[in-house]
């Protein structure tokens, strides 16, 4: 991999993660003078830039090693490391956050008198988690299918191409709104700070010790 001097974080262009996560690295000192396209951020400060993307893309930027950090939620960073081959360079997570908590869950429609994950047996389950849903039905032993949307799963029972879904929750209206009832937590997400197994030994590496302890300084007082 090419030696570089300065460390590069992957973040969410525009979304729930974007604010949240500049906030925590402008808490850890660090600041930005953002280029025209928006698209690259250059560190002013310390030897930090930022690479501005689609939170579904950061991941693989890291396993890449076009960036050596992202912040993205658990939820991306774990369909990734079950979705992607074991050629791929394996992630770790650094680091929790704190911010951008929400679930992955199973949900059923309201009338369906739902009292155990073995009802699922032979129905279709919508989602856009077919790496952790198909992980969860494994372990449960179910053989169900796994229709795979890339939005709008909250819709697919009513239009009948699913008999339930797999999808993130937060305050839970959605799913309300759709008269669905959530049974089973298959996952417990909130930001995280990713980065490659092997971190890299070069000046990037200084650096990352560095933010890591500013990190966990802040990520301290705020608990
Ligand atoms: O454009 P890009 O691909 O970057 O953005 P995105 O649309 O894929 O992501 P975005 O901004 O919606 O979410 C980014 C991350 O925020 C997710 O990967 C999660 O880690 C986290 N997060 C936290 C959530 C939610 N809360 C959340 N409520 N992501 C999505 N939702 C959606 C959920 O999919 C469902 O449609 O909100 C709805 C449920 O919310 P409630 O409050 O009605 O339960
Ligand atoms: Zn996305």
């Amino acid at each position: 991999m090419k030696t570089r001097d300065r460390l590069r974080i992957a973040m969410q262009k525009s979304g729930r993660l974007t604010e949240p996560a500049l906030e925590l690295l402008t808490r850890c000192g660090l600041t930005f003078r953002q280029s025209r396209d928006k698209l690259f951020c250059f560190g002013e400060g310390e030897p930090v830039d930022l690479l501005l993307v689609r939170d579904d893309d950061i991941p693989g930027l890291i396993a890449q090693g076009v960036c050596d950090l992202g912040i993205v939620g658990r939820n991306v960073l774990s369909e990734f490391q079950l979705t992607t081959g074991r050629d791929a360079e394996p992630l770790s997570e650094l680091r929790p956050l704190g911010f951008g908590r929400c679930r992955l869950s199973i949900a059923v429609p309201q009338e369906l008198d739902y009292r155990e994950p073995a009802q699922l047996e032979g129905r279709r389950i919508a989602t856009s988690y077919p790496g952790l849903l198909g992980e969860w039905l494994r372990t449960q032993g179910i053989a169900a299918g796994v229709v795979t949307l890339a939005g709008s799963v909250e819709i697919a029972p009513k239009l009948g191409t699913a008999d339930a879904i797999c999808d993130l929750v937060q305050s839970g209206g959605t799913l309300v709104a759709n008269q669905l009832r959530e049974t089973e937590v298959l996952l417990q997400s909130e930001a995280v700070l990713a980065g490659p197994l092997t971190l890299p030994v070069d000046e990037r590496g200084d650096m990352l010790e560095l933010l890591l302890k500013r990190l966990d300084g802040v990520i301290q007082v705020r608990e």
